[in-house]
């Protein structure tokens, strides 16, 4: 690979994507690859080439994002040549009900990937994170586009900190995230990563259009950091408390109240609280 010449010795080099496709063994998922040295938000440009109708399992990446977006308005810290940051155009063969569970099925994908970098094995965090001894090392954005009766399409963004130190990190995240790179003290390969997440990824697709979310929720649950602990749901407009359960068949969390009974959440912020 060619390294540009303004590139600093010993900093992390450009993604190399050629190796990550001539390994990559996927069905769908990388179909395409659309690359970025820098853009503002992987999501932001995936969703415009489905809206000019990008062919499922299209793959947008970038090195560094300036607008990296999380839910609700919030920023992803996205430095250059040190993380992941992807979206893929999804068109799955699923009702507009069901599409939440592409964030969960990304997640158990995510999970498994991560656990085969980590000396400890990552866990989930309702619905769209992966935390690392107490920490996030990444996180899900999910938009889904759909018609009266189908989904039109899905724009899956998926972050990673891979080898990103927590001396580069902002003050705003410093305390709370964490990387590969941080939880096992040396670099991984980003290509490594990047190839098998996909084929997880691609895997785990496959199995939600076949079978449903069902037959993966043991697996879902299995990385379920939370189960049985008193939790704080942060709403729009509300806070609500109660002992998480797990989720349900359509991935709702499923969270028990003071009077003992189940109420099903179908998006919010979990955080553990003290008994
Ligand atoms: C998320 O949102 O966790 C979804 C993040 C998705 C990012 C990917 S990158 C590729 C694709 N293109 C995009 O533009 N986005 C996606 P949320 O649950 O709202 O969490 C956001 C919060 O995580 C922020 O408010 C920070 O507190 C924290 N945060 C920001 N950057 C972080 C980072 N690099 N590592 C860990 N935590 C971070």
């Amino acid at each position: 690979m060619i390294v540009p010449e303004n590139h600093p010795s010993g900093a992390d080099l450009p993604l190399d994507l050629n190796s990550v496709r001539q390994r990559l063994v996927a069905q769908r998922l990388g179909s395409e690859f659309h690359y970025f040295a820098e853009i503002g938000s992987t999501n932001t440009y995936a969703r415009r080439l489905a809206e000019h109708g990008a062919r499922d399992g299209e793959l947008v990446i970038a090195d560094s994002q300036t607008e990296g977006r999380g839910r609700l308005g919030r920023h992803w810290v996205s430095p250059p040549n040190a993380n992941l940051y992807l979206s893929f155009v999804l068109r799955p063969r699923l009702p507009p009900a069901r599409a939440p569970q592409i964030t969960l099925m990304a997640a158990v994908a995510l999970a498994e990937t991560l656990k085969f970098f980590l000396p400890v094995p990552p866990s989930i965090k309702w619905p769209n994170d992966i935390i690392v001894n107490g920490k996030k090392l990444a996180g899900i954005l999910t938009e889904v586009s759909c018609g009266s009766e189908s989904v039109e399409f899905v724009i899956l963004g998926i972050g990673v900190n891979v080898n990103y130190p927590v001396d580069l990190m902002p003050e705003e995240i410093r305390q709370r995230a964490t990387s590969v790179l941080v939880e096992r003290q040396n670099k991984v390969s980003r290509e490594d990563l990047l190839q098998r997440l996909i084929q997880d990824l691609d895997r785990c697709y496959g199995e939600i259009e076949e079978n449903g979310f069902a037959p993966m929720a043991p697996r879902w649950e299995a990385y379920f950091g939370w189960r049985g602990q008193r939790v704080r749901i942060e709403l729009l407009n509300q806070d609500v408390f109660g002992i998480a359960k797990g989720i349900d068949h359509d991935g709702a969390l499923l969270l028990e109240d003071e009077h003992g009974k189940l109420q099903r959440v179908i998006a919010g912020d979990v955080t553990p609280v003290s008994q």
